[in-house]
């Protein structure tokens, strides 16, 4: 199977749950990631594709996921759990290949990520991935908490990265490049970006700071969600309102 009917396959698959893929090559992510200790140990050609969530996944995913159980072990965030079995079994649709699935969370033995899905999103061309090194002069030179964030074209912030699925069996030397959307291009508006994700990121503002109007943020029943602390997600779901 080719890469591009994978993807095919894999979009008809996820579309009406509220998420979306990008295809990339290991060695695209590699060649960005200036650090070995991040470098995926797969062959460059590898098929690798990233899965991002879009507003729609929590009505669409998430809702009728919780509905469905009866009860909740208290260890996991309902909606990382509800993500990663919905993964899971998408890996199982393809029993020809290897599969290798990791989850934006997953950390390896020293608590260092496992994959950094900005940096993926950017070489897939699913987000662009803004660091310090965009900003030109920036007030906070000496600043070293300053973390960088990826903007959807169509999303803004409205979106999360959730994982990716590394197709072992699958080299694909010739799968299209597609670059990132430079979505916030003026000096102004990525100063804006950055103050508001690294110091008013609970007011979701940050979100909204794209050239043109976001297509969909979440639903105010979505934000409450987020808002919730992990540790507390369970006693809301089981409490019926809102979600
Ligand atoms: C650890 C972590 C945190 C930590 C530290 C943040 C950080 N960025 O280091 C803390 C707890 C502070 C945090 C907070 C938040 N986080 Co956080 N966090 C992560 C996590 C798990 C890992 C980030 C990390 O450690 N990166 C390691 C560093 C070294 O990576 P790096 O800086 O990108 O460096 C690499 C690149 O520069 C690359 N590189 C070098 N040159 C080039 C050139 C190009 C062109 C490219 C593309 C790459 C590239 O090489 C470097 C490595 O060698 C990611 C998920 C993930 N798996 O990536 C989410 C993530 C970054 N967090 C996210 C969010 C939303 C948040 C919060 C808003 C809280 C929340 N969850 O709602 C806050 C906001 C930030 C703040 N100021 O508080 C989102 C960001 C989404 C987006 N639109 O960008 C992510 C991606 C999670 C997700 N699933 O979507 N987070």
């Amino acid at each position: 199977m080719s890469a591009e009917s994978l993807t095919e396959e894999l979009t008809a698959l996820v579309t009406n749950k509220g998420l979306e893929v990008y295809p990339f090559l290991v060695g695209w992510y590699n060649d960005q990631v200036n650090s070995d200790v991040f470098k995926l140990s797969y062959p460059p050609d590898t098929l690798a594709v990233l899965l991002i969530s879009t507003p729609d996944m929590f009505e669409l995913l998430f809702k009728p996921y919780t509905a469905s159980k009866p009860s909740w072990s208290v260890d996991n965030d309902p909606l990382d759990y509800c993500i990663k079995e919905y993964l899971t079994g998408l890996v199982k649709k393809f029993p020809a290949h290897q599969v290798d699935l990791i989850m934006d969370y997953e950390m390896d033995a020293l608590r260092r990520p496992k994959l950094l899905v900005q940096t993926a999103g950017h070489v897939a061309g699913a987000a662009y991935y803004y660091q310090r090194e965009c900003l030109g002069e920036h007030p906070w030179i000496n600043d070293n908490t300053m973390y960088g964030v990826s903007m959807h074209p169509k999303y803004g912030g409205w979106f999360a990265f959730r994982g990716a699925l590394i197709f072992r069996t699958v080299l694909a030397p010739q799968l299209e490049h597609r670059y990132p959307i430079d979505c916030v291009p003026s000096h102004e508006m990525r100063l804006k970006l950055f103050d508001e994700f690294n110091h008013h990121w609970r007011e979701w503002s940050y979100r909204d700071v794209i050239q043109g109007q976001v297509e969909k943020r979440y639903s105010e029943e979505q934000k409450i969600y987020f808002a919730t602390l992990p540790c507390n997600r369970h006693e809301l779901i089981a409490s019926g309102t809102p979600v």
